[in-house]
């Protein structure tokens, strides 16, 4: 595995930084805005002068507490969200002022039903796909009815600068993230998959943009540099992509091992990577049209059809120089599992590549077999 840099954070060390930040914004009066999922349109949270915090659960601590209350055989980022907030133990579910989220899967929806007995949720209704125009409106009327809700709940006011200035902001923030990314595309990539993941994941937990811009923008240009000092005409091990379900909650039992096992894992087709990145919102026309597009566009598997992942599917394995493709499948996750026929056969058929799905959940029970999994996949690829 490719060392790490002396000054970086590990996840629950930024975690636990975060809260300390957090704390202090609200003692100033800040507002907190709890959110789930890639589809939020952060840029509204902003724009009424609060602070957009995810609460995705990549811990199986809490899970115990919210199988109290939800089926076991549940996806474990859902067990994992709702055990924190019932149990009471995560400080940025008692810091958010309100819950922000949306209708994706179906165990998320209803999920949120629960929470919103422990803590105001405002469920957006995304709609099931995105063909027609019927699609596009609906979501657009989400946006304006977000509008009231966060002036009501957070008694603000939005107005159209605020908003057209958040827009500019996040898209500053996502082509710095997206240069961040694409190192990975250097042969051998200079930075760990590892790394990638932890950094995105604990950027959460900064609450000022412009600072996580400039975090991203740093790191991108100390690996640009170390590229050429270092690793530029070197032998490279062989490039993974991880697609499929967001990989934090497993990050220590599969991107890390793939790492010491021998491989470099270049790329994330999830939403730990480009997906909701690489495609900015409209600058030039009405900003609730513009957010409604772009958060329309991502093509995560709860959308039917979906042709869009595999499109970007196969752009990311040409453009990462991908030698497999291994998919993470969280246990019960209905629609990733059966959209990972149409990945297997994609990678397998048309891009002739090896594919391996790897259906886990965030206990350790099952390390020693995804260990001797992942080490035949590699060798296969050797
Ligand atoms: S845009 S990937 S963050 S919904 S919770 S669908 S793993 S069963 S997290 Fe997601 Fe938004 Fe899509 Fe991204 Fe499956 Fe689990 Fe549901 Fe999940």
């Amino acid at each position: 595995m490719l060392k790490l840099p002396e000054n970086f954070q590990d996840y629950s060390e930024a975690r636990q930084q975060g809260f300390i930040k957090l704390k202090e914004l609200k003692e100033r009066g800040k507002k907190v805005v709890g959110i789930f999922c890639t589809y939020t349109p952060t840029e509204m949270v902003l724009a009424a002068g609060a602070v957009p915090v995810g609460l995705c659960g990549m811990s199986d601590e809490p899970i115990p507490a919210a199988e109290k209350f939800l089926p076991k055989n549940l996806c474990p980022l859902i067990k994992s969200s709702y055990g924190f907030a019932v149990s009471d133990t995560c400080p940025y579910f008692y810091f958010s002022d309100m819950i922000l989220a949306e209708t994706t899967c179906d165990g998320k929806k209803k999920m949120y039903e629960m929470m919103n007995e422990l803590k105001y949720t405002h469920v957006m209704q995304l709609p099931p796909g995105r063909s027609g125009s019927t699609a596009l409106h609906s979501w657009y009327d989400e946006m304006l009815r977000l509008k009231e809700v966060l002036e009501q709940q957070l008694e603000t006011v939005i107005t159209e600068d605020d908003l057209r200035n958040a827009i500019r902001l996040k898209n500053r923030e996502r082509k710095a993230t997206l240069d961040f990314f694409e190192i990975g595309r250097l042969k051998p990539s200079p930075v760990s998959g590892y790394e990638i993941s932890t950094i995105m994941d604990s950027n959460s937990f900064i609450f000022d943009t412009e600072e996580k811009i400039a975090i991203l923008e740093e790191r991108t240009a100390q690996l640009k540099k170390d590229y050429q000092e270092n690793f530029a005409g070197k032998p490279s091990r062989p490039r993974i992509l991880i697609t499929g379900c967001p990989s934090g909650g497993v990050r220590d039992k599969i991107i890390r091992q793939i790492e010491e096992l021998g491989a470099d894992m270049v790329a994330f087709e999830n939403c730990s990577g480009p997906r909701a990145q690489k495609d900015l919102v409209a600058e030039d026309k009405d900003p609730y049209l513009a957010l409604a597009e772009k958060y329309l566009r991502i093509n995560c598997s709860v959308m039917s059809p979906n042709p869009e992942r595999i499109e970007a599917l196969g752009e990311m394995l040409d453009e990462y120089s991908v030698d497999g493709v291994i998919e993470i499948i969280l246990q019960a996750c209905h629609t990733f599992a059966i959209e990972s026929y149409r990945v297997r056969k994609f990678v397998t058929e048309e891009k002739g590549l090896p594919y391996m799905a790897l259906e886990t959940d965030y206990s350790q029970t099952d390390t020693g077999q995804i260990n001797t999994r992942i080490s035949a996949f590699l060798e296969i690829i050797d």
